[in-house]
């Protein structure tokens, strides 16, 4: 099934491989964009419900270097199965792809990231009560149990980190949590999430990590922070502005990292 998807894209692209993924919802903008293909077009490729979420993928070429730009993405809140939170990950594993990077808004939870832009995720937690691997030991047996400890690549992560002092953008190294949503934090969630040691939240991400690693390849996650959980009183208006400003942040961030990887 899935299969199919990536010869369709080799066809489309013409290109036999690509060296990085990157996956958003919407708002952030790449360089260096060559191509784009709708969702659609590509079949048993499932298609975006969320408002604002495209459903395009793009073609980007970095220095020479090929990368695809997913824009759009499933989640587990819209009631979406598990094959279809692989479907991406399992894609670019087929594409030849060996850096995968997911990006997500996300609400800051703790001081760091209440006073800081972007986060350049080194660790999480699934609280989504579900996971994408589930019931995959049948056809690929003992392969599903695969190291938390090494989800995210310190190469990757320090890679980030680095770029963003070079260019003077304020990013720290977080710890995300994903909820299953679709509602937004209680008061002592949020709470609770601070106790975890939480660095941010968001409802995405996580189990495309997970996939990702399962399917091979070395992932790190980006995220903006656009709301701190504890402010209620911030209108929604502000919270559009802030991601706005850190997504176009992040779109920088992210086409120079990827050049010099
Ligand atoms: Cl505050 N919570 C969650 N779960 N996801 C988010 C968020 C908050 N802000 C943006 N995405």
């Amino acid at each position: 099934m899935v299969e199919e998807a990536a010869k369709k894209i080799k066809e489309l692209l013409k290109e036999e491989e690509f060296f990085a993924a990157v996956v958003g919802g919407s708002g952030i903008e790449l360089p260096g964009v060559e191509r784009e293909i709708p969702y659609s077009e590509i079949p048993n490729m499932p298609l975006p419900a969320v408002p604002g979420h495209k459903g395009v993928v793009k073609l980007l070429s970095l220095n020479g270097k090929k990368v695809l730009f997913f824009e759009g993405r499933f989640h587990y809140y819209e009631g979406r199965e598990d094959w279809e939170i692989r479907f991406i990950p399992e894609l670019c594993s087929l594409l030849g792809v060996r850096v995968f990077i997911p990006t997500c808004a996300s609400g800051a939870v703790s001081r760091k990231a209440a006073e800081s832009e972007i986060g350049v995720i080194y660790d999480h937690i699934n609280l989504l009560g579900r996971n994408p691997l589930v019931g995959l030991i049948k056809s690929y047996g003992a392969r599903v149990f695969v190291n938390g400890k090494k989800f995210y690549s310190k190469r990757l992560v320090n890679a980030f980190l680095k770029k963003a002092l070079e260019l003077g953008i304020d990013a720290v190294p977080a710890v995300l949590a994903a909820n299953l949503g679709p509602n937004y934090e209680t008061y002592t969630e949020i709470r609770l999430l601070e106790v975890l040691g939480v660095d941010c939240v968001s409802m995405s991400t996580v189990p495309e990590v997970i996939a990702a690693n399962f399917y091979g390849m070395e992932c790190v996650a980006l995220t903006v922070f656009t709301n701190d959980t504890l402010n209620p009183e911030a209108s929604h208006e502000e919270v559009l502005e802030k991601a706005a400003e850190r997504s176009a942040k992040l779109g920088k961030l992210i086409g120079e990292a990827l050049i010099h990887l």
